[in-house]
């Protein structure tokens, strides 16, 4: 049986703080009956896709922030997209701020979390990001803040696969695609298809000559990661000016060969599409990346037992 699935990235152009969830629910809308019209069984969408990338701003009381955070779904906002998906009979993979409540009621979790819906209307799963970059403090004299650390928790959870679309689906947020071990972490579960949402700010503070490096670095490690794990990887963007910020669009998808199968040419909301034949992964996974041959993780002792070159094991 083919297990070709045509997958769709819905690059979305910035969102402004003014912009409503409804707004921007339409946006999504509209990137998804495309994707239908073009036969896509599946549309991705970017990192914190409902809102502005709020961790650009400082505030000192965390519940100030609350408003950019979901807490369910779907939810009314986002009912309509769900209903939409059902009807047209499309999956997706939506990323957006995660604010958990315990048994009272009150803040338990700040997750930054990408939900999988089947074809079907029904949740595959939610992954919540697991490299979270940035700082955690107020540093008031950056152009903008990047405090993802103040906003997020880092998932507890590592990565998982699913068994959805035909074939074994993982998924990644932003900063994760820039960690082999994402990739390897899944590739050892025989991931065929990583989904990926990102926001990634053209100008980086710490080390301003990264800067014209940022779509480099963003294609160099997806298809990295893509060809050393034979699995597709679906790198999807949130790009353009917003609120100030300019931010990588150059959304894209690769194949197990490492090769780009498709990428975005503008930085606003614009679909892209490929035909991902699952078995393909095979022609690498089985043959020079057959890892159940070739790895050696016996002698991998430092990958698990220290976090970096200072933390003595
Ligand atoms: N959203 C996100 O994870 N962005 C990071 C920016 C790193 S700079 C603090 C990225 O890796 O693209």
């Amino acid at each position: 049986m083919s297990r070709v699935v045509r997958v769709a990235a819905g690059q979305l152009g910035p969102i402004q703080r003014e912009h409503s969830r409804a707004e921007v629910v339409a946006r999504l809308i509209e990137l998804m009956r495309q994707a239908a019209a073009e036969g896509c069984r599946l549309i991705v969408y970017p990192e914190l896709a409902l809102t502005t990338f709020f961790p650009r701003w400082w505030v000192d009381d965390i519940r100030d922030a609350d408003r950019w955070y979901e807490t369910e779904m779907p939810n009314a906002d986002t009912q309509p997209l769900y209903d939409e998906a059902r009807t047209l009979g499309i999956g997706f993979c939506l990323g957006y701020a995660l604010r958990e409540l315990d048994s009272e009621g009150r803040t338990a979790h700040r997750w930054n979390v990408m939900t999988l819906v089947d074809t079907d209307g029904t949740e595959v799963a939610t992954f919540k990001k697991v490299h979270i970059p940035g700082h955690a403090a107020n540093e008031p004299d950056r152009p903008f803040q990047h405090a993802e650390r103040y906003y997020f928790e880092p998932s507890p959870d590592g990565f998982g696969v699913w068994d959805a679309f035909g074939g074994r689906v993982g998924m990644m947020i932003c900063n994760d695609r820039r960690w082999p071990e994402s990739y390897r972490e899944m590739g050892l579960q025989g991931v065929e298809l990583i989904l990926c949402g990102y926001n990634t700010p053209l100008h980086y503070v710490p080390d301003p000559s990264q800067d014209r490096l940022q779509g480099f670095h963003n294609a160099l490690v997806m298809q990295a990661g893509a060809y050393q794990n034979g699995t597709f990887v679906v790198g999807v963007a949130k790009g353009g000016v917003e609120e100030g910020v300019d931010s990588l669009a150059e959304s894209q998808i690769i194949g197990p060969s490492g090769e780009v199968l498709a990428k975005a040419v503008t930085n606003g909301d614009e679909l892209i599409w490929a035909d991902c034949d699952l078995d393909w992964c095979r022609q690498y996974t089985g043959t020079l990346f057959d890892m159940d041959y070739y790895r050696r993780p016996e002698v991998y002792r430092h990958l698990t037992t220290r976090r970096g070159p200072r933390t003595l094991a």
